[in-house]
């Protein structure tokens, strides 16, 4: 991924001008994704991938737009639903697929599976279910960071159920008394599973609620529009390797699909649904491509061709990777 470019002034503000090449590598990856999760559903339907899984189809711009202000050192911490976040931090198409068919070429040699994908050598740890759990995690991590006299730092992914949780204050706070160099995303698709966020907290503005209790910078940002994202996950990036984190980021971004494959997504009103698909990400950042002239249909409709090939490709070589043996019980464990 190209090195960020200019720093916005205000928060989600767009910058005039970014290099082509950064905005079709930032249009790729939320392609990627998405076919990478289209992908995937078919598989899980047609029965040949094991376990549950939980997509992100809606959501792309917020890993995008956040893993590309990072450097391929920082880390990032994920949750059950991590393959954007995955796929953004670099890793690729093939360890991923390999994961969850429960393979031992698998980014966690298949001990893993969809709700723990990761990777540290590229700088994810892996995804921790436990809601809100990734949180004192990324916290610690950016201490060890600061102690150790770098300049890396942390984004923690999270959703809007982690933000009633117990670890959510501990890390937030803690991270707040020592400036600890972490961003933390709130990924707020206005749904814990079926449970609407305004049945789970009185002020629904996520980002006011942090920056009065945390004395902390909180935004609140468009989520569906990259370079929003982008943007304001540049500064703060910039602020927490300053010194001055952490930072508090609020996407607002919908989940076009259910909460598991098992969810038929019922409690999303029709109209809602309607008008969070014609906000879709990927066909918003289309057209901001092709004002620019930077893409036709012709050349967009090339690059997803290419990545269902890649995708397809890579299926046919995760089915037949070798699986783990009793001998593996025993290995990548402590004691
Ligand atoms: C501590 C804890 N409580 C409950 C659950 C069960 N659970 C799994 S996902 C989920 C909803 C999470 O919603 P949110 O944080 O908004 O993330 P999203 O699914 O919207 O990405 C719940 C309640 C859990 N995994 N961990
Ligand atoms: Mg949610």
């Amino acid at each position: 991924m190209t090195p960020p470019q200019m720093l916005p002034t205000t928060p989600g503000e767009r910058p005039a001008a970014y290099r082509p090449d950064l905005l079709l590598a930032l249009y790729e990856r939320m392609v990627r994704i998405r076919e990478f999760e289209e992908g995937v559903k078919f598989l899980f339907l047609e029965g040949t991938m094991p376990g549950t899984i939980h997509q992100c189809q809606g959501q792309e711009a917020t890993a995008v737009g956040v893993c590309a202000a990072l450097r391929e050192d920082d880390f990032i911490t994920s949750t059950f639903r991590g393959h954007g976040h995955a796929l953004a931090k670099g890793l690729s198409v093939q360890e991923l697929l390999d994961e969850l068919f429960g393979a031992t070429t698998g980014c966690c040699r298949g001990k893993g599976g969809s709700m723990h994908v990761g990777n540290m050598a590229k700088g994810m740890v892996p995804g921790i279910a436990i809601v809100g759990g990734g949180i004192p995690v990324a916290a610690g991590m950016a201490l060890a960071f600061r102690m150790q006299r770098t300049a890396r730092v942390v984004a923690c992914f999270f959703g809007d159920g982690a933000v009633s949780e117990g670890a959510f204050h501990e890390g937030v706070n803690m991270a707040a008394i020592w400036n600890l160099p972490v961003i933390f995303v709130c990924e707020n698709n206005l749904y814990g599973a079926s449970t609407h966020v305004s049945q789970v907290m009185r002020d629904t503005h996520i980002a006011r609620r942090v920056s009065s209790s945390y004395g902390i910078r909180a935004d609140r940002v468009d989520g569906n529009e990259v370079l929003a994202v982008y943007a304001t996950a540049q500064s703060a990036v910039a602020q927490c390797r300053a010194g001055n984190g952490p930072v508090f980021l609020e996407l607002l971004t919908y989940r076009l699909t259910g909460h598991s494959r098992r969810d038929p997504c019922h409690y999303q009103p029709k109209d809602e649904r309607e008008a969070w698909a014609a906000k879709d990400p990927i066909r918003r950042f289309e057209v901001t491509l092709k004002s620019q002239g930077l893409s036709d249909d012709a050349s967009l409709e090339a690059v997803k061709t290419r990545i269902r090939r890649e995708f397809e490709a890579a299926a046919a070589v995760a089915r037949r990777q070798p699986l783990p043996t009793t001998q593996d019980l025993t290995t990548d464990v402590f004691a």
